[in-house]
């Protein structure tokens, strides 16, 4: 059996995904998301003129072989352009695996261990009561966990990107290659958020779990600081509360605080995450299949938190397109030591037209569908209605100018 060919398509509603078909010589494809955020073009790139060459010929079976080939092979390793690839190419290989054994790929990972998995929305708004509002629609429509992130008063533009557009299913506004800026003050932050989310926990009560993205923006005394004030909430997680390369950060805030604390989302591989997880200094692992090298790579770092009582809660932005989100789906539904999953992407029309899956989020919960592979197709007709449009993270800045984290 071998792979006779690959091709890459940009583009989507909203969204520029990624998204890598390899085809084979018994008539079975495989689908792989290499969606990296405003920087679509580049792993495209990778995969067009680096890895789809190399892939012709191969075995799609061997996906360790691949991978190993794929990684090693790259000598500059890692990255979250070549992971990204890399990522696309082996959840490709485990959906032909799975198509070809007739079985879901959860099934080849080890089988259900649990009927769904809980899912996380965003609410987001623009002061505390849009906010609320936000959260009350979530409730009604099932959510049991809900991220919740709101505008600070007098601090333009903090939170309310994701607020904007969709109802927040997307997050790139193509508003050019230009960066808009965004401000920060971190004083305005701490004296206002850890009442907001009192009030959130006070408003809903014991039952709805409550999740926080500080978004990378503190220093590590004041994450330990703002750790201690949110303390009484009761959060299900703490996210991402100083940039994700100091990883004593983390230490300082365990310190003085139990608030579980997540982080991930930017990491590549298990090599940027395994002292962190071998030292418990964290709560939720949020790695995400397309930016870490696949179901293969991924299965990996979930093995070695499971060992820590570390849980999943795999990054689920609209990052990643449907195909990544089905390559999570079968992870979380298999996944000993799972915890919960960011959800936003599936449901929409046009995405449901682009990507038809079965996958379905019911009740709060994620319900994995049983057909062969990752369960989720790409409609090319439907693709070719779509092309690149460039688009940019915002870059943020305090008072004075300063750049500061996103
Ligand atoms: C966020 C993301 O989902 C999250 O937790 O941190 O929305 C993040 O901003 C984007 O994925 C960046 O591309
Ligand atoms: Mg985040």
């Amino acid at each position: 059996m071998r792979i006779t060919g690959a091709r890459v398509f940009v583009g989507g509603p909203g969204k520029n995904y990624v998204t890598l078909k390899i085809e084979t010589d018994v008539g079975v494809h495989g689908l792989g998301d290499a969606t990296l955020n405003n920087r679509e073009t580049l792993p495209a790139a990778y995969l067009r003129d680096y890895v789809v060459p190399n892939l012709v010929g191969m075995d799609p079976r061997r996906s360790e072989d691949i991978w190993q080939f794929l990684y090693r092979g790259a000598y500059f390793r890692r990255g979250p352009v070549a992971m990204a690839a890399f990522g696309a190419v082996d959840m490709a290989l485990w959906d032909i695996k799975g198509k070809l054994a007739g079985m879901p790929v959860c099934d080849l990972l080890g089988g259900r261990s649990r009927e769904g998995a809980m899912v996380y929305g965003h609410a987001a708004g623009a002061d505390l009561e849009d906010l609320m509002d936000s959260v009350a629609s979530h409730v009604e429509r099932g959510y049991r966990a809900v991220r919740v992130q709101c505008a600070v008063p007098g601090m333009a533009g903090y939170a309310v990107p994701e607020a904007r557009g969709g109802a927040g299913d997307f997050i790139t506004d193509f508003g050019g290659i230009r960066s808009k800026v965004e401000a920060w003050d971190t004083g305005r932050y701490m004296r206002f958020m850890p009442g907001a989310l009192a009030e959130i926990r006070a408003r809903f009560g014991p039952e709805l779990h409550i999740l926080h993205d500080v978004h990378h923006r503190l220093l590590p005394r004041e994450a330990a600081e703002f750790a201690r004030a949110v303390e009484p909430v009761g959060l299900f997680w703490l996210e991402d509360p100083t940039p994700a390369e100091d990883q004593d950060a983390l230490r300082i805030i365990r310190q003085h605080s139990t608030v579980p604390l997540a982080i991930g989302e930017v990491f590549n591989s298990i090599w940027d995450c395994n002292r962190l997880i071998e030292r418990e200094q964290i709560d939720f692992i949020r790695v995400a299949a397309t930016y870490a090298g696949g179901i293969t790579h991924v299965r990996r770092i979930v093995d070695l938190a499971a060992l820590h009582h570390v849980r999943t809660g795999f990054h689920g932005a609209p990052s990643h397109s449907p195909i990544c989100m089905a390559a999570h789906a079968h992870l979380d539904v298999w996944a000993p030591n799972f915890g919960i999953q960011e959800w936003l992407v599936l449901g929409t029309p046009a995405c449901d037209a682009l990507f038809p899956t079965e996958h379905r989020v019911e009740d709060g919960m994620l319900r994995v569908s049983d057909a062969p592979g990752l369960g989720v197709e790409f409609d090319e007709r439907e693709a070719a209605r779509y092309e690149y449009r460039p688009g940019s993270h915002p870059v943020v800045r305090l008072g004075d100018g300063t750049l500061w984290n996103y």
